[in-house]
């Protein structure tokens, strides 16, 4: 060993034995926040099982004891790499995007990449956890707030949302075939899940002219098409007979 060399990590950073170790990610059919997850995987064309976690059927296994090991937090998705387990979806997508860096979900420049993650969080962090499950679980368990008002308040912040999304896209000449360029990244693994939630709760979506045809150019890529829940292992199937 050359003098010094002792403790120092290996040249590639680890990476080699990281990329190796297998992947399976903790999801449930129709959570955005795995949706998400499962679009950057399959950009990355990464292998991958998935752990179905039912998030309704018998009060939910979000809430299993064997979960909470899991994720204390109760919800997916959680990817788990090797032995490590990784929480919170935007904080995957990054971990994806340094350990295979390959297929970059985020930008080349740091202005481009800021946009990026400025769009994704419009989504991520001030659209989708106002719609969570157990936040309109919470308004009928504790408020008894009848499916009617829970659909028009789960409306209502999409729509207000999705009005500020079409207008940041629309007034950047960035915005090109997907949000941010020709190249999907994170703010399309973000939109994509949530115009499909959009849909469950019945928002009129013709408003939002520019994220409509992001979706079509999305969902014509096979890593889009491959992550739709209607795809997942855990749908239910709703084949005739
Ligand atoms: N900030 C989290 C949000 C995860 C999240 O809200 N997941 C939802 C499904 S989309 C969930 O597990 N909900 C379970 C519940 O509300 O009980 C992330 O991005 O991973």
């Amino acid at each position: 060993m050359r003098p010094g060399a002792w403790g120092r990590p290996p040249a590639d950073g680890g990476q080699t034995l990281v990329t190796n170790e297998p992947l399976c990610l903790h999801s449930y059919w129709r959570s955005s926040a795995a949706y998400r997850v499962r679009i950057g995987l399959n950009l990355k064309g990464l292998q991958y099982d998935i752990a179905p976690v039912h998030l309704v059927r018998d009060g939910g296994d979000q809430h299993k004891p064997g979960y909470l090991d899991i994720n204390p937090q109760r919800l997916v998705p959680v990817l788990q790499h090797g032995q490590r387990l990784l929480r919170q979806s935007m904080a995957i997508l990054e971990y994806l995007d340094e350990v295979w860096p390959d297929k970059p979900l985020l930008p080349a420049t740091a202005r481009d990449r800021q946009r990026v993650r400025a769009l994704a969080e419009v989504i991520a962090c001030d659209i989708h956890p106002l719609n969570n499950l157990r936040v309109l679980q919470y308004f009928e368990r504790d408020w008894g707030v009848p499916q009617p008002e829970r659909d028009v308040w789960a409306r209502h912040w999409m729509q207000v949302g999705f009005e500020a999304f079409e207008a940041l896209l629309q007034d950047n000449p960035a915005t090109d075939t997907f949000c941010n360029g020709r190249v999907p990244t994170v703010a399309d693994c973000c939109l994509i899940p949530q115009v499909y939630n959009a849909r469950r709760f019945g928002v009129d979506l013709a408003p939002y002219p520019t994220l409509l045809r992001i979706e079509r150019a999305c969902l014509a890529l096979p890593a889009f098409e491959a992550a739709r829940p209607e795809r997942q292992p855990d749908a239910p199937d709703t084949s005739p007979g």
